[in-house]
């Protein structure tokens, strides 16, 4: 196979000139190829083989324990004015940029084979699907790639067709940190990534198109590329209704996105749109409209078990990936939480002992076809999207922010998600559990300077007066012990329910300067072990505590200078003299 696009022909010639590779593979994206690869993996130790009886067609793939992470301080965003880039992300002029990544590329792939990657992000027919061509010299990209995106003959027609792709260029490199870099050419629509292999980094489809590259292109278009999953909601009666929600990484869309209702609630059901990635688009009747641009799952592993995401823990019983857990010594994956089988081997491939830190790494990944998930919406391949009703803002705050707020009004709201703060995890290297902005859980990803990115969210409230209404949620809140206070998992479809509820003025709420709250009898709590105490913990507003921070949150905003929008700036000084008020 190659290609009669000459652009696309072209690209590749120049980049194989670069790279050396031994053999050229364009990918069909056919379960043969795939079958060829992953029986070539695992001859050579890239993959090995779980026990096939009890977890069929599935892998094992342990990383080099410097490279299990996203490296946000090895990932650039180079525009050609670095205002364009903005506070937000690292940056570089793109001429110094290509240089310094050319020179890493330059023979690297001597003694490998280079893979051509087709691929599409979104329903192959959809109208807001985008194309992509990945280059990578790592034949687990290319198996993790046709999980989670469209990949092969299909996404090339549509190229040849359409013209237009975005140019991933990766190579795992040495895998030596120090020659490490992700870096993002949004003017060019090209991405270039070298030395590491994890998920973020290397399946460039992912965060690096659907999120930066896309975010910028969807500022001059007129949408959103959003770090959010998507949901729908069906009530007893029949009526479903989709919710997107942008919560940090590791901070819980993957367990939203498929949650099994309590015991309690009889009659509703959950159906998975999106568990990471939500592109947004107004209709011609002004609605808010989101695809998932992914096919796939790049999920968080320990922690998943019966109890907590019944859904993600079948799916992954069978043709999943496993990278970085720990395994039994029958061969099957073990993981933190996994609530049965005992550890022998650890995610280094070294023998597990207690005390020798955890047999999974925290950050440890299962890659899975979303088609193996029974909740999977019947709406996930939907060419035109599903309408959403409400966006949520989240993050992971052991104090202060509430269970559950409503904005205002959209301007508020966007407020509220540029505010968003949260504890950092595994998902990045770097240190865990320290408060960061993480505005619309986006600091990671956005491929341009917040200020603008704001601006661009402000917009939408003079082009429809459909819009979503906006909340913020937060499944973390603690005691003193550390202790969680609210329950979380399935029991958040009790908060869902009171954001569906407000979206159809069904609901009580009580306005407060930051939002509007529910009263402890607004959440039904029902068959739940949660005291009359905690729940008015969980739903008050520590006025004292929320003057800092509203504070706090107009400094960081005054940190991107002019470009700040001035009617940002406004509703932040609203709420502070509401505080001020309220005292
Ligand atoms: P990325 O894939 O990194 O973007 O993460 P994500 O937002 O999809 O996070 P995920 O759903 O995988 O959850 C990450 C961790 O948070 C897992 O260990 C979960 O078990 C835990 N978690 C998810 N939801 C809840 C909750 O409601 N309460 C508590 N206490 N923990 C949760
Ligand atoms: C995240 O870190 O938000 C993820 C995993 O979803 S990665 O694909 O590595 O970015
Ligand atoms: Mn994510």
């Amino acid at each position: 196979m190659t290609t009669t696009l000459k652009p696309l022909q072209e690209w590749v010639d120049s980049v194989a000139e670069l790279t050396q590779p031994d053999n050229i593979h364009w990918c069909d994206g056919s379960k043969a190829e795939n079958d060829r690869l992953t029986a070539e993996m695992c001859a050579n130790g890239t993959l090995s083989q779980l026990n096939d009886e009890t977890y069929p067609n599935c892998y094992l793939h342990l990383s080099d324990p410097s490279d299990v992470a996203r490296v946000e301080h090895l990932t650039f965003v180079c525009t050609a004015a670095e205002e364009d880039a903005g506070p937000n992300n690292n940056w570089m002029p793109p001429k110094a940029a290509h240089e310094k990544i050319d020179a890493l590329f330059a023979g690297a792939m001597q003694g490998r084979t280079l893979y051509v990657v087709p691929y599409c992000m979104g329903p192959i027919d959809s109208p807001y699907a985008r194309l992509g061509v990945e280059i990578t010299d790592s034949p687990y990209v290319v198996v993790n790639m046709r999980l989670m995106t469209r990949m092969g003959k299909a996404a090339l027609n549509r190229i040849e067709k359409e013209g237009t792709f975005v140019k991933g260029l990766h190579s795992t490199g040495d895998l030596d940190p120090e020659r490490r870099f992700i870096m993002h050419f949004p003017e060019e629509l090209s991405i270039k990534s070298i030395g590491s292999g994890y998920g973020g980094n290397a399946l460039l489809g992912k965060k690096c198109h659907a999120l930066r590259i896309a975010s910028y292109q969807a500022r001059t278009e007129g949408w959103l590329a959003e770090h959010m999953l998507i949901v729908g909601i069906e009530n007893p009666q029949g009526e479903t209704h989709y919710i997107a929600c942008a919560f940090p990484s590791a901070c819980g869309k993957t367990n939203l996105a498929m949650l099994i209702p309590p015991e309690t609630h009889a009659g509703w059901k959950v159906w998975t749109v999106g568990d990471d990635i939500a592109w947004l688009h107004l209709d011609d009747d002004g609605r808010l409209r989101a695809i998932n641009p992914e096919a796939g799952y790049f999920g968080v592993v320990p922690g998943t078990n019966e109890k907590t995401n019944k859904n993600a823990f079948d799916m992954i019983q069978r043709d999943t990936i496993y990278t970085n857990v720990g395994k039994t010594a029958d061969n099957e994956p073990w993981w933190e939480d996994k609530k049965s089988g005992t550890p022998t081997t650890d995610w280094r491939g070294q023998s597990y002992t207690k005390g020798n830190g955890p047999a999974a790494h925290p950050n440890s990944r299962f890659t899975v076809a979303a088609t193996n998930n029974a909740s999977y919406s019947s709406l996930a391949e939907a060419p035109e999207g599903v309408p959403i009703s409400a966006l949520v803002f989240g993050g992971r705050r052991r104090e202060l922010a509430p269970l559950v707020y409503e904005a205002k009004d959209w301007n508020h709201g966007v407020l509220v998600g540029a505010g968003v703060a949260s504890e950092t995890t595994a998902a990045n290297i770097g240190e865990v559990g320290v408060v960061r902005r993480d505005p619309m859980a986006m600091k990671p990803f956005c491929g341009y300077n917040f200020a603008d990115y704001w601006n661009h969210w402000l917009s939408f409230s003079e082009r429809s007066d459909k819009l979503p209404r906006i909340f913020h949620v937060n499944w973390f809140r603690q005691d003193e012990d550390g202790t969680f206070l609210w329950p979380g998992f399935g029991e958040n479809l009790r908060v869902i329910r009171w954001i569906i509820d407000r979206c159809q003025n069904q609901a009580d709420a009580r306005s407060t300067p930051i939002g509007n709250l529910p009263s402890p009898a607004d959440i039904d709590t029902t068959g739940l072990d949660v005291s009359a105490e905690t729940m008015s913990t969980l739903l008050s507003v520590n006025l004292d505590a929320w003057r800092e921070e509203m504070k706090a949150v107009g400094e960081y905003l005054d940190s991107y200078g002019e470009r700040l929008p001035a009617a940002l700036r406004k509703e932040q000084e609203t709420v502070l003299a509401e505080l001020q008020k309220a005292h």
